[in-house]
């Protein structure tokens, strides 16, 4: 037996997430025995998620065939079908659903990046004729890129990285570099504070990013508004700006000041509760070190109403600073030169297409995130971005709250068939006691679940379908396929497919076949792949098997001083006109979060502590990774953490199981004590479910126990100007809980 076994080694993407990093694979038989980095990857390490490859990929737990539902949903009673069967019901129904109410009436929801699928969903919503796609772009940074859009028609990556030797100092905002990102884009930091790079870092909790700074601004969550407005009457008083660069190339500055006068940085002490000389200090360490970083950061964008200031003034401190598009600052990122990706995913059909009647279903409050904000933004882009901006997906996502309306009260019309694909909407999206009964309620008609693992949200299904993972498909990078970056690699598939599983690309090319898309969808992913990377002259086959297998982008920086930026005035616009075509407060004021000690002092005597959520954990990627048991070795429960004099006034030691509560309920976590957190504020792990819990009604995996988000609210006055939600600028109080 022994000797008739073939070792081999190849290349493929880890599995674990959807950052599907490069990997080398030593298969046995074909089986995978040993999971490493890929030697040849200029990733310099992969993560701790990584060493649960194996057990991912084999787990007892993963989805193999596909289910039909037996039972009532949730009953936990399912029968095994053929893929043709589940692909003739589900398109029989939703051709059904299109007759009576419209394309429309279909929903795709999707979680944070898992690669090729996500694109392909977007690509069949564009054919079909619904705007309704609802990704975790939208509460996981879409309000900040909206924002650089509105203000100069462009925006930097997610994951920006200071040029070592060249960046004089790198503001890491709302962001915590080495949990989230990863080795790959924190060496720059580290290379980069070793060559003299000044770090200020502006978080509540002494994150390990901010463990690095030179600066740590520790504020009031939910008010990063109001410092960045302070720290920019800082700039502007001292005359600390670019002038040449807002003299040339900005319009509203007079606007922009007579906003920001109204935040002296001894008021702005009193909002955000920074000191104000630290206020005074960052502001000048920003403006006079040269050139700059100001990061994106998901912290910054889930404040509700505090959101709008936020990342406007994120934008404003990056112009008027001068560090727009220069190389060592913030570095634009263009949409993808290399891949077909835009035309490809038929953004022209969703602007005019003829089935479809309607914009989103929460287009009517939020505009900005709809159909029509797309055709304006676009508009505004033609000159420099004549085939429209990278990630466009992100401006037609309808907000999460109406679409659980939509299913329940069919306001503002009804939506009647709903497909999850990778993503935990139960856990994931805000108040999920709604959600449920959404999911659960007799108006939705289809509801299409595929995935890795049989989540809460597939218990309440009708169809759950087994999706292959990275090591058995092939891989673009996954933020290519959101448009982002620039940056392409082509890996895998590393072992032949196991069981019945598929790849999602594979579900969308069936319907789009069955339901009158015969033409448009390549037979395989490779060939998919093949007609993206076309403008590159190169196959996936090929650029998979070059030994550097990335495409990067042509170096490129101050574009503007030729083609102007990508605005109706071809200028920055600190008071956008985009915003004001919309109906929006051009250059709006700080605003509190609805929920804030300030804004509702009564709330905030029976709901004392400021509640933050779900900063990453570096064991668990958002609501994934539960079943995975050396990742809950490490970090087995959901943990609150807590300053210790809070702690002690509350009866509460360190691992003490508490009670989290809202006016919405409570959940149980794990007292972490925390000195880096600020006396009045705590930090809840989001994302929970438990599942070695019973999976069916009524525990679904322990959700109700765990979930923050069944306490999270989601009415529309909490949500920000996009219709994100808001996960982080909340009020709760805690106490000891039992068992
Ligand atoms: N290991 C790991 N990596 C991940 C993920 C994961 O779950 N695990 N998730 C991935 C996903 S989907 C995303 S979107 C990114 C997110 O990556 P990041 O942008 O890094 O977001 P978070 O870690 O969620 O939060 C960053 C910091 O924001 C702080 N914060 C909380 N409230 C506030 C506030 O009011 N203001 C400010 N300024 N900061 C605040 C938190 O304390 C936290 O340290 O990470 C990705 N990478
Ligand atoms: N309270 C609170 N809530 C939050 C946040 C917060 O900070 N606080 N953060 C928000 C953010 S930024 C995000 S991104 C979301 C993320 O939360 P989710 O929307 O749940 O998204 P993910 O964690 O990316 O993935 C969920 C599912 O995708 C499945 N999956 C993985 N890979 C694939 C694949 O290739 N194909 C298929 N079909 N399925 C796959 C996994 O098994 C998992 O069940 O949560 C949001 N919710
Ligand atoms: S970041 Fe994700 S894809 Fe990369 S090594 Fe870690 S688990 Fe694997
Ligand atoms: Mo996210």
């Amino acid at each position: 037996m022994e000797e008739s076994q073939e070792n081999v080694v190849k290349r493929g993407a880890c599995p674990v997430c959807g950052l599907t990093c490069h990997v080398e694979v030593d298969l046995r038989d074909g089986t995978p025995v040993r999971i490493k980095k890929d030697a040849k990857s200029f990733q310099p390490a992969i993560c701790p998620r990584s060493g649960s490859a194996r057990d991912y990929h084999d787990h007892a737990g993963r989805l193999n065939y596909p289910l039909k539902r037996s039972g009532r949903r949730g009953e936990g009673r399912w029968e095994r079908i053929p893929w043709e069967q589940a692909i003739d019901e589900i398109s029989e129904k939703l051709g059904t659903i299109r007759d009576d109410y419209g394309p429309e009436a279909a929903l795709v929801a999707g979680g944070s990046v898992h690669g090729a699928g996500d694109a392909a969903a977007w690509r069949w919503c564009n054919l079909w004729g619904t705007p309704n796609y609802l990704y975790q772009g939208k509460n996981c940074g879409e309000a900040e890129h909206l924002a650089e859009w509105c203000v100069y028609g462009n925006i930097g990556a997610p994951g920006a990285v200071p040029t070592p030797g060249v960046t004089k100092c790198g503001v890491i905002w709302g962001l915590n570099v080495p949990v989230s990102w990863g080795r790959t884009l924190w060496n720059p930091f580290l290379q980069a504070i070793e060559q003299g790079m000044k770090l200020i870092v502006v978080d509540p909790r002494l994150s390990e990013s901010a463990e690095k700074a030179d600066l740590w601004l520790q504020l009031r969550p939910g008010t990063d508004g109001a410092l960045a407005y302070g720290m920019l009457n800082v700039i502007i008083n001292q005359g600390l700006y670019d002038k040449e660069f807002v003299d040339k190339w900005c319009l509203g500055f007079d606007r922009l000041e007579a906003v920001v006068e109204h935040y002296p940085p001894e008021r702005v002490e009193t909002i955000t509760w920074v000191p104000a000389e630290k206020i005074v200090e960052a502001a000048r360490l920003y403006a006079t070190s040269k050139p700059a970083l100001l990061s994106w950061g998901l912290g910054n964008s889930l404040l509700g109403k505090g959101t709008m200031s936020a990342v406007l003034g994120k934008c404003f401190l990056r112009a008027i600073s001068g560090n727009l598009d220069v190389p060592g600052g913030h570095v634009f990122d263009d949409a993808p030169e290399n891949l077909a990706y835009r035309e490809e995913l038929h953004w022209e059909k969703q602007l005019e297409h003829p089935l479809r009647k309607r914009d989103n279903v929460s287009a009517h409050l939020w505009p900005i995130a709809s159909v029509r904000g797309l055709k304006l933004f676009r508009e505004a882009m033609a000159k420099v971005h004549p085939k429209g901006c990278g990630p466009a997906s992100y401006m037609i996502y309808p907000a999460p709250s109406c679409v659980w309306s939509a299913i329940l009260e069919e306001d503002p019309y009804p939506i009647k068939a709903l497909f999850t694909q990778g993503t935990n909407a139960l856990v994931a999206f805000a108040n999920s006691k709604r959600i449920h009964q959404a999911l659960k309620h007799e108006n939705l008609e289809l509801h299409v679940v595929m995935d890795h693992f049989m989540t809460p949200t597939a218990q309440l299904a009708d169809y759950v379908l087994p999706a292959t993972d990275a090591l058995e498909r092939p891989n673009i990078l996954g933020s290519a396929m959101w448009g982002f970056g620039n940056v392409y690699s082509a890996v895998g598939p590393a072992v032949d497919r196991r069981y019945e599983r598929r790849d999602d690309y594979e579900l969308w090319r069936d319907l789009g076949n069955r339901l009158g898309q015969e033409g448009y969808w390549a037979d395989s992913l490779e060939e998919w792949f093949d007609k993206l990377l076309e403008p590159s002259n190169v196959t996936f086959e090929e650029l998979s098997s070059r030994e550097i297998n990335w495409l990067f982008p042509t170096p490129g920086a101050r574009r503007y001083e030729e083609e102007g930026f990508a605005t109706f005035s071809g200028k920055v616009e600190l008071a956008s006109s985009v915003l004001e075509k919309l109906g929006y407060e051009p250059l709006p004021d700080y605003e509190e979060p609805t929920w804030s000690p300030v804004n509702s002092p009564e709330l905030a005597k029976e709901y004392p502590l400021v509640l933050t959520t779900g900063a990453s954990s570096a064991y668990f990627y958002r609501s994934h990774h539960k079943m995975l048991d050396k990742m809950r070795r490490q970090h087995p429960y959901p943990l609150l953490q807590i300053h210790p004099d809070t702690a002690k006034e509350l009866g509460v030691s360190e691992g003490d199981w508490v009670y989290v509560e809202t006016p919405l309920g409570r959940v149980k976590e794990k007292a972490q004590l925390f000195e880096g957190i600020h006396p009045q504020v705590v930090h809840a792990d989001a994302l929970w479910w438990y599942p070695e819990e019973p999976g069916e009604e009524p525990s679904l995996s322990g959700v109700w126990d765990c979930t923050i988000n069944a306490i999270v609210p989601d009415d529309a006055e909490q949500n920000d100007y996009a219709g994100n939600q808001c996960f982080r600028a909340l009020l709760c109080r805690v106490y000891p809980a039992d068992g």
